[in-house]
């Protein structure tokens, strides 16, 4: 029987241990009586072969026994899943859409994200679609792995109920960038959460421009920071003159202006930019007007400005004073060039490599003891107080001190 104490993960983890046991139990016995066999019935011991013509018992042992190990793995498996199905009706629910080459999840606020934030205890629903093809969203920390289909409904639930950040991978093979599609659960404590859930400072200027290339998923196929990626950076791209190839086949040159970036973004496949090819879906219906202001706005000006406050910022932060941006060593790494390097830093005791991208940068300003660069001390303060929009215009600045260098 099964304990009815425990959670889901660890029904899982049972019905787990049970099939393996009774694996290792088959394949020691197996393997054992074969032995005996060989050695037992070997022709020196007997030299003249016997029929037998029906045992019994050996017959109802070898029905039975196999039926009641089926029927007990079908047992602990239907526990497992039942638990795994039955969402507890205090959960909050957030909605995710998985899209190539990213998650987005909407909570019922209308705020959006693509890491799982949650608060700790809260049993959470997921439910899930794919914006084009199927997908699998796969939680190995909390034994979930539930496929997402175009037009249809799928569901999970878990309870995060250790504080910590863990995997989210996707697991069904879906294109090009399929390993990218990588995020995390951030299981938060709930008063944290709740700040984060009602914080609406992204929600102005460049702050909330990259929160929604972030929410509809643009950056699964586009950086921000002026390199290429499945789709053209969106980086400077307004005024810039560039090849296009129209529907008819032909190609001329534009410039980027209002009206093209608009096109691109609900009629992509009108003009395909040179050395691209047409993998972006329409987002007709998808964007609203607002939002697409906020993004025209950014495309037109943004970077400038947000540049401009990251900079202030961190000198008002103090970050200026252990850090420079001009390649020389004070107390901490220099932010020359930090934007897509190459850290080496210790964690947990282990050195590892990582990329210096947006999710390591921001957990370095955030938790910076968590990932301790290779070289120096842990002096630096998690600086908690941020809000998403400052640590934006943060990581702007640090982006503009990585470029044509
Ligand atoms: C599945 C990958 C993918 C996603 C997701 C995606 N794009 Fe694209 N995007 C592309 C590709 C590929 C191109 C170039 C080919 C084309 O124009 O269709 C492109 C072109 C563009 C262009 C024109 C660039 C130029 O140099 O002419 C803009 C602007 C753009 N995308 C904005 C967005 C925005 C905003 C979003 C989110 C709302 C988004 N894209 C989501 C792949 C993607
Ligand atoms: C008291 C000095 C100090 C202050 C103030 C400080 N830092 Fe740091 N910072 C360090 C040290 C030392 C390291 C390297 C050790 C580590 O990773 O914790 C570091 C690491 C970093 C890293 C990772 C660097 C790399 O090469 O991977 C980033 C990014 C960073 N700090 C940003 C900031 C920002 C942004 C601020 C201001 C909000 C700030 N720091 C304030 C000392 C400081
Ligand atoms: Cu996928």
């Amino acid at each position: 029987m099964i304990p009815q104490s425990l959670n889901p993960v660890q029904q899982v983890d049972f019905a787990f241990y049970i099939i393996f046991g009774i694996s290792i139990l088959l394949l020691v016995g197996i393997t054992l009586t074969t032995i005996w066999f060989v050695y037992r019935y070997h022709h020196t011991r007997n030299p003249n072969p016997e029929d037998i013509s029906g045992n019994l018992w050996a017959e109802v042992i070898w029905i039975l026994l196999p039926t009641l190990i089926v029927m007990a793995l079908f047992y602990y498996g239907w526990v497992g899943y039942k638990a795994l199905r039955t969402v507890p009706d205090n959960a909050m629910t957030v909605k995710v859409t998985a899209r190539m080459w990213s998650w987005v999840f909407e909570y019922e606020n209308g705020k959006r994200s693509s890491v799982l934030y949650v608060p700790k205890d809260k049993p959470v629903k997921l439910i899930m679609t794919s914006d084009d093809v199927i997908h699998s969203l796969y939680v190995p920390a909390y034994r979930i792995k539930m496929d997402t289909v175009p037009r249809m409904e799928t569901y999970a639930w878990f309870n995060p109920d250790t504080l910590g950040s863990y995997d989210v991978f996707c697991a069904e093979y879906c294109g090009l960038k399929h390993a990218n599609m990588i995020t995390t659960v951030e299981v938060m404590p709930p008063d944290d959460f709740t700040r984060w859930l009602e914080d609406k400072s992204a929600s102005q200027g460049a702050g909330r421009a990259l929160a929604l290339f972030e929410g509809y998923g643009c950056i699964g196929c586009h950086t921000t920071d002026g390199s290429p990626n499945v789709g053209p950076s969106l980086k400077n791209l307004y005024g810039k003159k560039q090849q296009v190839t129209l529907k008819d086949g032909s190609t001329r040159e534009i410039i980027v202006d209002e009206p093209y970036l608009r096109q691109a973004i609900i009629e992509p496949d009108a003009a395909i930019p040179e050395g691209f090819s047409p993998a972006m879906m329409s987002y007709k219906d998808v964007v609203n007007e607002d939002d697409m202001n906020v993004m025209i706005q950014w495309f037109m000006h943004g970077n400038e400005v947000s540049i401009d406050a990251g900079r202030e910022l961190m000198m008002a932060e103090g970050c200026i004073s252990c850090h420079s941006t001009d390649g020389s060593l004070v107390a901490g790494p220099t932010l020359k060039g930090i934007w897509g390097r190459t850290a080496v830093v210790m964690q947990d005791g282990t050195e590892r490599s990582v990329p210096s991208d947006r999710a390591y940068l921001l957990e370095s300003i955030t938790d910076p003891g968590k990932a301790v660069v290779k070289g120096f001390d842990p002096i630096m303060p998690p600086y908690m107080h941020l809000t998403e929009e400052q640590l934006d215009q943060m990581l702007q600045y640090m982006q503009s001190l990585s470029e044509d260098k």
